[in-house]
C-alpha cells in the first residue's frame, strides 16, 4: 500500500481508492498500491469482492506519460492488469469522470463495470504515438466486437457513458456517488451470487477483412502510424489465443515505444497544456468578461463572433452600414447552422443565440457596455487606428481592447488610443469558430491581466492559446513567411511548387504552402510583399513569379486559378500550367539553370528554414519557449501533430546536423541563411531547444 492507494474494509467488500491528483495517473506508486491493496483484499479474512474506485475528478486516466521513455519499474501495468482479472475475488470496477488508457484497461480486467451517467471511456494511446499496451487491444474487441474496438481504438475517441452502455464497454449506469454506487452494485452481485466473469476467458471476436482494415486506416493516419499498428494487435485478438495475443500487442507496444512518432506526440501533449502556464501571470487575475464586442463582419469577424457566442457570451458586432450588418449577421447564422448540423447545438439554442445574444448594430455607442472589445477589419494601419481611436472614445475604463490584425504593429495600433495598456493582440486563424489556435500577443504597454484575460477568454472559446510578442507575423506568419521564403527560392533554382506541396503533404503537412496561398488568396501575400518592399534589404532574394500571378488576376481559389485551377469551385486543384511560364521566365531573367530537389531536400530545407527563424524569435523574445513555435505550428499551420513541431523536429534530428546544414545552405545564400545565434549557442553548448523548455 502506498499514500497514493488506500484500503478500506466494509463487511466482506474491500475498498481501493485511487488518489493520485489530478488525474489518478497510474504511476510506479499507484501500480505497487493497487498491487499491495489486492493482495490485502485476498489475505483479508471475509472479503468476497472488490470494489475499484477513483478519488477526485476521475476513475483513472491513464498510465503517467511523464514515465513514458524513462525505463520501465515495477509492477508493469499489463502484469497488474492480469493479477486483477485472476484474484478469486468479486472485482468491481466504479467508474467517474474519464477512465482512458490503462484506467480502461484496468476497468476492463474487473469483473464487472458500473459508470456514472457522465463518465467518459476510451483508448486514447494512438494520440500519444502508441497503442493500449495493457491488454487493452486484446480485452476490449473481446467485449465489444472486432469492429467497434477497431473504431474505439483507431480513433481514440472518448464514449459516453449510455454509448459505452449499449457497446457492452459498463454493465450497468448509476448516478451518484461512485463509492456508494459501486457498493450498492457490488452488494447486488455478491447477493447474487454472482460469478466472477474475466473478460480473457470470452470467446475471441470474430476476424475482419485485416488487410483492408490496415490499409484503410494506414491511409486515414497521412503517415502517423499508431493507428494502423493497433489494427494488427486487434487482429492478434481474433486468431490467436489470449495469452499470445497479449504479448503481440506487448511487441507492438515496446516498438512504438521507440519511435520519433511517439516522442513527438506526447511532446504536443505537454506543450498543448504548458503554453498557457505562464510564470509572469501566476496569480493575475482576468479580468471579467461576459459582453464581447467585434468590429468588422467579414469572415473573419462572423467567426470571432461564432465562436464567442458558441462559449456562452453575449456579442455586438459594429458593421460600417445596415446592408453589411445583415450581411454579417447571415454569415453567423450560417456557422451556427454548421454547428447545428454537426449536433454541437440544439435548434433552441441556435434559436437564442441569434436572437437574444447577438446584436448587431452600426453604431459604435453600442459598444460603450462592452468587457472586451476585438477588431476585425481590413488589414491596414489607418483603417484600424481610425476604429481604434473610436474605440477608446466609446469603451468604458477598463475595457479590454483587442485587434486581431495577423502582420500589424500592434504598439502603433495603441498608441492611437488613451489606454495602451489595455490594448492587446488576439490573432485568430480563419474559420475563426473552428480553428484550434489563437495567438495572445503582448504588446509593449499590455498589463498583465489584459494578458491573463486573452488567455481566459481563448480557453473559454475552447482555443490553444499561446503567448507571441509583436514583429511582423508574430510567431505562425512570421515562420510561414521565412519557409515560404525558402520554398519560393526552391522554386526559382528548379524545383515546381506542385512537387514541393508534394513533398511537404507526404511529411504529413495538411496543406502544401502553395495550396494554402490558393486558399487564403494570392493577394494577401501579394499586398504584403508590396508593404515590405521599400524595407527590403538589397542582398534578400525575392522571387516576382507570384506577383506576376496576382497581376494576370489569378488570386487563388477565389478566382478560380492561382497555383492550381479550380473546377467550377472545387476545392482541390490540379496544377495551373500558366504558373510554369512565369516561373521559366523569371529563371532565364535571372540566368538561373534549373536543378534537382528531392523530396528529402525540399522538406529538409522548408524545415531547416523554419527552424532557424524560430530560433530568432526566441532570441528576439517574441516567442518565450521552443514549445511555443511548435504549439503555434501543430495547433495553426497544419504541421503534422505525431512530429512534434519543426523545435522538437530540429531537437529529434541533432541541432549540430541541422546547424551543419543551415551553414551549407548558407554558402550560396548568406543572408537568408544566416544562422541564429542561439541556435550556434545550443550547439556550442551541446544543448537542445528542449532545455529551453524549463
Ligand atoms: C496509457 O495508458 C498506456 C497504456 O495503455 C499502457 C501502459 C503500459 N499522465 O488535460 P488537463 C496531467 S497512455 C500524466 O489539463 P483536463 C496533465 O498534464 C495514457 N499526466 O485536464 C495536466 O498536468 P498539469 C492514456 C497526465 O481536465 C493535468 O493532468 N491516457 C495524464 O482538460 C490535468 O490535465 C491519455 O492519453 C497522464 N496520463 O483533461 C489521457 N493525463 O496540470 C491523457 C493528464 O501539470 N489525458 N495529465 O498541466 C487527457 O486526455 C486529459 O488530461 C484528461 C483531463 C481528459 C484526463
Amino acid at each position: 500500500m502506498t499514500d497514493k492507494v488506500n484500503y478500506r474494509r466494509l463487511g466482506d467488500i474491500a475498498v481501493i481508492r485511487i488518489a493520485n491528483p489530478p488525474v489518478n495517473a497510474l504511476g510506479q506508486a499507484v501500480r505497487a498500491g493497487l498491487q499491495d491493496c489486492m493482495d490485502r483484499a485476498e489475505a483479508d479474512d471475509g472479503v468476497r469482492a472488490v470494489l475499484l474506485v477513483g478519488d477526485g475528478r476521475t476513475f483513472i486516466a491513464g498510465a503517467d506519460i511523464r514515465e513514458f521513455g524513462k525505463p520501465p519499474a515495477e509492477p508493469h501495468l499489463p502484469d497488474l492488469c492480469n493479477r486483477i482479472e485472476a484474484s478469486p475475488l468479486l472485482v468491481v470496477a466504479s467508474m467517474h469522470g474519464v477512465s482512458l488508457g490503462g484506467g480502461l484497461e484496468v476497468a476492463l480486467s474487473a469483473h464487472y463495470r458500473v459508470a456514472q451517467p457522465s463518465a467518459r471511456v476510451g483508448l486514447p494511446e494512438v494520440h500519444l504515438g502508441l497503442i493500449p499496451g495493457a491488454g487493452g487491444t486484446q480485452r476490449l474487441p473481446r467485449v465489444v466486437g472486432s469492429g467497434a474496438a477497431v473504431d474505439m481504438i483507431t480513433s481514440g475517441r472518448h464514449v459516453g457513458a449510455a454509448e459505452a452502455l449499449a457497446l457492452g464497454v459498463v454493465d450497468e449506469i448509476r448516478e451518484g456517488d461512485p463509492e456508494e454506487e459501486g457498493l450498492v452494485a457490488t452488494r447486488a452481485l455478491l447477493d447474487k451470487g454472482m460469478e466472477r466473469r474475466p473478460v480473457s476467458g470470452l470467446p475471441s471476436p470474430a476476424p475482419l477483412d485485416w488487410d483492408a482494415v490496415y490499409a484503410a486506416t494506414l491511409k486515414k493516419g497521412r503517415g502517423q502510424i499508431s493507428p494502423a499498428a493497433a489494427v494488427r494487435a486487434i487482429q492478434a485478438s481474433t486468431e490467436l489465443p489470449f495469452a499470445e495475443g497479449l504479448a503481440e500487442e506487448r511487441r507492438i507496444f515496446r516498438e512504438l515505444m521507440e519511435t520519433d512518432q511517439r516522442q513527438g506526440m506526447i511532446h504536443s501533449f505537454f506543450s498543448e497544456r504548458a503554453v498557457s502556464n505562464l510564470p509572469d501571470l501566476r496569480g493575475v487575475e482576468p479580468r471579467a468578461v461576459g459582453h464581447v464586442g467585434v468590429v468588422g463582419g467579414g469572415t473573419m469577424g462572423a467567426g470571432i463572433a461564432t465562436a464567442v457566442l458558441l462559449a456562452g457570451l453575449n456579442v455586438v458586432l459594429l458593421e460600417m452600414t445596415p446592408e453589411a450588418a445583415d450581411k454579417a449577421r447571415n454569415r453567423i447564422a450560417g456557422n451556427l447552422a454548421g454547428a447545428l448540423r454537426r449536433g454541437k447545438i440544439s435548434q433552441d439554442r441556435y434559436d437564442t443565440l441569434l436572437s437574444d445574444a447577438l446584436q448587431t448594430t452600426t453604431e459604435y455607442a453600442d459598444l460603450s457596455q462592452a468587457d472586451l472589445v476585438i477588431e476585425a477589419v481590413f488589414e491596414d494601419m489607418a483603417v484600424k487606428r481610425d476604429v481604434f481611436s473610436e474605440l477608446d472614445r466609446i469603451c468604458r475604463p477598463g475595457a479590454v481592447l483587442a485587434t486581431n490584425t495577423s502582420y500589424l504593429d500592434i504598439n502603433e495600433i495603441a498608441a492611437a488610443t488613451s489606454r495602451p495598456a489595455d490594448v492587446i493582440g488576439l490573432h485568430f486563424f480563419s474559420p475563426a469558430h473552428i480553428m484550434k489556435l489563437l495567438e495572445v500577443v503582448v504588446a509593449e504597454h499590455t498589463a498583465p491581466d489584459v494578458t491573463a484575460t486573452g488567455f481566459a477568454l481563448g480557453k473559454a472559446l475552447g482555443k490553444i492559446s499561446v503567448r507571441a510578442g509583436v514583429c511582423d507575423g508574430f510567431i505562425g506568419n512570421r515562420l510561414l513567411n521565412a519557409c515560404r521564403t525558402a520554398a519560393d527560392h526552391m522554386v526559382l533554382d528548379g524545383a515546381s511548387p506542385w512537387a514541393i506541396d508534394k513533398a511537404l503533404t507526404e511529411f504529413g503537412f495538411a496543406m502544401g504552402p502553395f495550396a494554402v496561398s490558393d486558399l487564403a488568396g494570392l493577394d494577401i501575400a501579394w499586398a504584403t510583399r508590396k508593404r515590405l518592399a521599400p524595407h527590403r534589404d538589397p542582398r534578400e532574394r525575392v522571387g516576382r513569379y507570384p506577383d506576376r500571378l496576382c497581376e494576370a488576376g489569378h488570386f487563388g481559389q477565389k478566382t478560380g486559378r492561382g497555383f492550381y485551377l479550380y473546377e467550377d469551385g472545387m476545392r482541390a486543384g490540379t496544377p495551373n500550367s500558366d504558373v510554369t511560364g512565369f516561373i521559366e521566365a523569371e529563371r532565364a531573367e535571372l540566368g538561373i539553370v534549373p536543378r534537382d530537389f528531392s523530396p528529402d531536400q525540399i522538406v529538409a530545407r522548408y524545415l531547416l528554414a523554419m527552424v532557424n527563424e524560430g530560433a530568432k524569435l526566441l532570441e528576439e523574445g517574441i516567442a518565450r519557449r521552443p514549445l511555443d513555435v511548435d504549439v503555434v505550428l501543430v495547433a495553426g499551420y497544419g504541421f503534422p501533430r505525431y512530429r512534434g513541431g519543426p523545435m522538437k523536429w530540429a531537437d529529434m534530428t541533432g541541432l549540430s546536423d541541422v546547424l551543419s546544414d543551415i551553414r551549407k545552405l548558407a554558402e550560396g545564400d548568406a543572408w537568408f541563411w544566416k544562422p541564429a545565434p542561439l541556435l550556434e549557442d545550443l550547439v556550442r553548448e551541446g544543448r537542445s531547444f528542449e532545455a529551453l523548455n524549463g
